[in-house]
């Protein structure tokens, strides 16, 4: 007996000891409804005091609640029921923090409710069981705001597929949760629940009545997110998940701890009485053992599933991959201050069968090419949008972490000059990217093509570089971050049906923070043609590198030719030395793409090409801003000053430093005079 007791108070200190390592409860509304008081000395008070004191301990493995205490008018009746997702312990503290609460807050009342995020109490001097009780409501919404009509008719269809469900459930729970596609990108998740005393029909009925409480703006709008709490039953939608799995689902309760044995009869002598003692003793103990373990490998084997589920879903998988993200790269955190992450309100998730659908799981004949971290996919959603899906690939090592650069960046850039993120599928195993389809994919397709290239006349060609030099002025000056590109490119340039450039793939893009000028890095990344010198010999990159790839950029973009083309290379010439010679010369337009026939305007023709050597110069500070760039782009008044040579050599440099060369892309930086 004495080894029962004190198992009984281990369990008991464990119960405690998970409760406090609980967070603590969410705090939402509370009414002290009816005009009936107690006074402190009253019997009601001594009654209720004693129910209160027992809810925690008493509530079931289900999270419900349902008892009476006292006599005649001194009857207390009180019902708690916790989310059918939270587990017994969280289930435990939020109801031991109501218990306390409704106190605080309905002091003398014989009537009161107090809702929290996890539970809901309530205790009144009449017969609340098997009662279904809509009133007092209590409601609230988020502030963002429905645009459109369609999103009521999904959110009815979810709240009255779940109510139906959360109805048919026993008389232990009846709670449901699901989701519905709302717009293309947006979902409605939601979760209802009813006290499990009530009927189907009763918790069918209490839901609609809450139904009619779900706040609307004075046009009769839906916000995107909003709960209703009832005595009897509550609603819950948002566009995010933020509900875990129905406890339902997770493995049934360890069973009720078995009656030690009945002491046997009185032995009829003292010696064999102490070895009947002994045996009995180790029979305890033994079973006492054996309990204490299950118990511990249940409670343990929950707290994992939970755990892993947890880790499954898309939100919590978007916030780990920040996280993760900033534990790799230290130096970061200082210089994002508060924006070094990114969550589900940023970035929309979408769930996996429609991106299988939109895409045709991923078939061939969908597939647009390959990106950095893997294939690019064209999809078609069920609304006939059009969307561009890059899967990483599995074997890409990189990729993951460039996947999670461009994710955490993009999320957070709006600009009509960058390609837009519209959400991301992060299943387990599926990482996906969805960007807004680009009909006319990029640059280079048109530009090094002696067909398509006509199309691209002068007029086109200058206001494609003047949407490029914008969006890199908005990642360098105007977003709310201060981004290096490291990787700007003709491949890296989409056009949209306008051919609208937008700067694309920020696998490879950097933060800087704060006054953070320069960074050095130990592994040099980017594409062969249009690195800076610095950075292709020292690591070094700054907005001054992402200037020379946009100067290499314009360069390319006025003469129809490639500067990482081998046959001029090794002919002794790149595009830059071309350039420069001809400049020299002053015959700057001998450089233009034949295939721009009359469409030009001379002096433009010439001022891009002098920006351009402007920005390849070798001395990073000599090289212009990206604001200055785009004031010198757009103003015939301003008078440039004279570029300086762009430094190439025929003897092949490989980079100074041979562990911060990347594989694929070797880098080789040449310096030559002018012949
Ligand atoms: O040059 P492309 O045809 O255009 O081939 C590449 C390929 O996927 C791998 O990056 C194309 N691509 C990438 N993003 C998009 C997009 N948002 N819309 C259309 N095509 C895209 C790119």
């Amino acid at each position: 007996m004495l080894i029962i007791g004190s198992w009984r108070q281990l369990f008991f200190i464990v119960v405690v000891v998970v409760g406090l390592l609980q967070p603590a409860a969410a705090y939402i509304g509370h009414s002290c409804h009816g005009s009936f008081n107690y006074s402190n000395d009253s019997r009601y008070k001594a009654n209720l005091d004693t129910l209160l004191s027992s809810v925690a301990s008493d509530i079931n493995y289900y999270g419900f609640y349902n008892s009476s205490y006292g006599e005649n008018n001194d009857t207390v009746n009180a019902i708690a029921f916790c989310r059918g997702d939270v587990g017994i312990d969280t289930c435990r503290v939020c109801v031991n923090q109501s218990s306390a609460i409704i106190i605080e807050k309905c002091p003398n009342k014989k009537e009161a409710i107090v809702w929290y995020d996890n539970c809901t109490l309530r205790y009144s001097y009449r017969s609340i069981f098997h009662k279904m009780e809509t009133s007092p409501p209590f409601a609230m919404s988020n502030e963002h705001n429905a645009s459109n009509v369609d999103q009521i008719e999904s959110l009815t269809t979810l709240l009255n597929r779940l109510k139906d469900k959360a109805a048919s459930g026993d008389s232990n729970i009846k709670f449901a949760t699901g989701n519905e596609q709302a717009l293309a990108f947006r979902m409605f998740f939601a979760l209802v629940q009813c006290t499990p005393d009530l009927s189907k029909h009763q918790c069918i009925d209490c839901l609609d009545g809450a139904a009619t409480w779900i706040p609307r703006s004075s046009n009769g709008q839906l916000n995107w997110g909003a709960r209703v709490n009832l005595p009897s039953c509550n609603l819950r939608f948002e566009y995010y998940i933020f509900y875990g799995d129905n406890i339902m689902d997770a493995p049934p309760p360890p069973p009720p701890p078995p009656q030690p044995p009945s002491p046997p009869p009185p032995p009829p002598e003292t010696k064999k009485n102490g070895a009947l003692v002994a045996i009995s003793t180790s029979v305890s103990s033994f079973v006492v053992l054996a309990l204490l373990g299950s118990s511990i490998y249940y409670y343990w084997r929950r707290k994992r599933k939970e755990e892993e589920d947890r880790e499954n879903r898309q939100d919590v998988q978007l916030i780990n991959l920040a996280n993760d993200r900033i534990l790799n790269h230290p130096y970061e955190i200082e210089n994002l201050g508060g924006e070094n992450g990114v969550n589900s309100q940023e970035l929309p998730l979408i769930q996996l069968d429609i991106i299988q659908a939109a895409t045709q799981h991923f078939s061939e004949e969908n597939k647009l090419g390959e990106g950095g971290f893997g294939p690019v996919y064209k999809g078609t959603l069920e609304d006939g949008k059009e969307i561009a899906v890059k899967r990483l690939s599995r074997t890409s090592g990189q990729g993951l972490q460039e996947f999670k650069n461009e994710v955490i960046l993009i999320a957070k850039l709006q600009h009509r000059n960058l390609v837009r993120l519209l959400g991301c599928c992060l299943d387990r195993n599926e990482f996906l990217l969805i960007y807004e389809y680009m009909p006319n994919k990029s640059l280079d397709l048109f530009l090094f093509d002696s067909t398509k290239g006509a199309h691209l006349d002068w007029k086109t060609r200058l206001r494609i570089i003047h949407g490029i030099a914008r969006g890199i002025l908005y990642l360098h000056e105007d977003s709310r971050l201060r981004i290096i590109h490291r990787d700007l490119k003709t491949s890296n340039i989409l056009l949209d049906h306008e051919m609208n450039p937008k700067v694309s793939d920020f696998g490879m893009a950097r933060i800087f923070g704060g006054n953070q000028i320069e960074a050095n890095t130990n592994r040099v990344v980017g594409t062969y043609g249009y690195m800076a010198p610095e950075y292709a010999m020292r690591g070094l990159f700054s907005i001054k590198s992402d200037v020379y790839s946009f100067g290499v950029l314009l360069l390319e973009i006025v003469s129809g030719k490639k500067n990482n083309n081998l046959y001029h290379f090794e002919h002794g010439q790149s595009l830059l030395t071309f350039a420069w010679k001809l400049w020299c010369e002053n015959e700057g337009l001998e450089m233009m793409d034949p295939l721009l026939g009359q469409s030009f305007v001379a002096e433009e023709v010439l001022k891009c090409i002098h920006i351009g050597l402007l920005c390849v110069q070798d001395d990073p500070a000599h090289r212009p801003t990206m604001s200055y760039v785009v004031l010198m782009l757009g103003s015939d008044s301003i008078t440039l000053p004279p570029p300086a040579q762009p430094v190439f050599s025929f003897e092949t440099v490989q980079s100074s430093q041979d562990n911060k060369t990347s594989s694929n892309n070797v880098v080789t930086i040449s310096n030559v005079s002018p012949r």
